[in-house]
């Protein structure tokens, strides 16, 4: 019940952010784990990891968090339990301080005064922005709408209530708007095993003209969020939502030779990006396939045989 009601939260949004989902997907698993006592532990246990991972494809966090749980060991069920419980509650605790650590670092690199832009709502890019700011180093936040889903919003509602500065744009202006800013702070769904950053759709966008602009790229990924398929040779999947996030059926409903498309990320090259913040410390993107190969080799086990 639990393990059906966190993947339908997860798929409908209700329960959102690369890092948030995997935390959930943790939580349902360890609770689930709580009350499997026959020696069908295992199989049970695999069914419902199944049944987590089948609800966002891209966001790798989910994946490697679901992975790290259930590499669990023990000879009987009630070690089992005892074991992948202990992994659960320290892949949580690990998120926690990963957020805060990513905060320090990458505020950091935050010099004076700055403006700054940001992408929907990314709690590990908040974490920087929040840290800068009690530094006294923030001017003022530019916040996306980031149609179609709005997530701007959340982050518009929670830098207001904490008393920093900010400036609400559609995504569409954000080139405009790209001179008066300092630093453009994001964060991340995967990143891949060659550097690329997969993020909100419109991040490419954003990176692409702050490249031209030369205003530096920061990308907020706890290790976590890194791919060891990727360095299988496997490509992202780009999860397409449904039409209706775009426009009401009302619309569609009228319109006979239109297809509505609505990716819900997109890929920016390690060209476009500074420096990826992470827990472990601040790193070039060249420098993922190191952080692939000694963070996450637990993920990579599966890739093995
Ligand atoms: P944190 C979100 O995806 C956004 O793309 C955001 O940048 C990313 O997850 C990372 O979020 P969605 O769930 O883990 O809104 O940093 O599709 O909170």
């Amino acid at each position: 019940m639990i393990v059906e009601e966190t993947a339908r939260k997860i798929k409908n949004m209700e329960i959102r952010g690369a890092g948030k989902i995997a935390v959930e997907a943790v939580k349902a698993l360890k609770e689930f784990a709580l009350h499997v006592t026959d020696e069908a532990f295992d199989e049970k246990m695999k069914r419902a990891a199944d049944v987590l991972l089948n609800t966002r494809p891209t966001a790798v966090s989910l994946y490697n968090a679901i992975r790290y749980v259930m590499g669990y060991s023990g000879n009987t069920v009630e070690e089992k339990r005892k074991n992948l419980v202990g992994l659960a509650d320290e892949f949580i605790e690990n998120v926690k301080l990963a957020h805060k650590k990513i905060g320090m670092i990458g505020a950091r690199r935050i010099e004076g005064k700055s403006t700054v832009m940001t992408h929907c709502n990314s709690k590990s890019a908040l974490s920087i922005i929040r840290e800068a700011h009690k530094q006294g180093k923030i001017e003022r936040v530019f916040v996306t709408e980031s149609r179609p889903r709005r997530q701007g919003l959340i982050t518009l509602s929670e830098l207001d209530s904490e008393g920093i500065e900010t400036a609400f744009i559609v995504d569409s202006a954000v080139r405009y708007y790209m001179r008066d800013v300092d630093y453009v702070i994001v964060g991340a769904d995967s990143v891949t095993a060659n550097g690329a950053v997969i993020n909100k759709i419109g991040t490419s966008q954003i990176a692409l003209s702050a490249h031209e602009a030369r205003v530096p790229v920061i990308v907020a990924a706890e290790t976590y969020k890194f791919s060891p398929k990727t360095l299988h040779g496997e490509r992202v999947i780009i999860e397409e939502r449904s039409p209706d996030e775009v426009l009401p059926e009302e619309i569609t409903a009228k319109l006979r030779h239109c297809k509505i498309m609505n990716p819900a990320f997109d890929a920016t090259p390690r060209e476009y990006i500074d420096l990826i913040v992470t827990e472990i410390g601040a790193i070039p993107p060249e420098m993922a396939f190191i952080v692939i190969r000694d963070y996450l080799k637990y993920a990579l086990d599966e890739f093995r045989d």
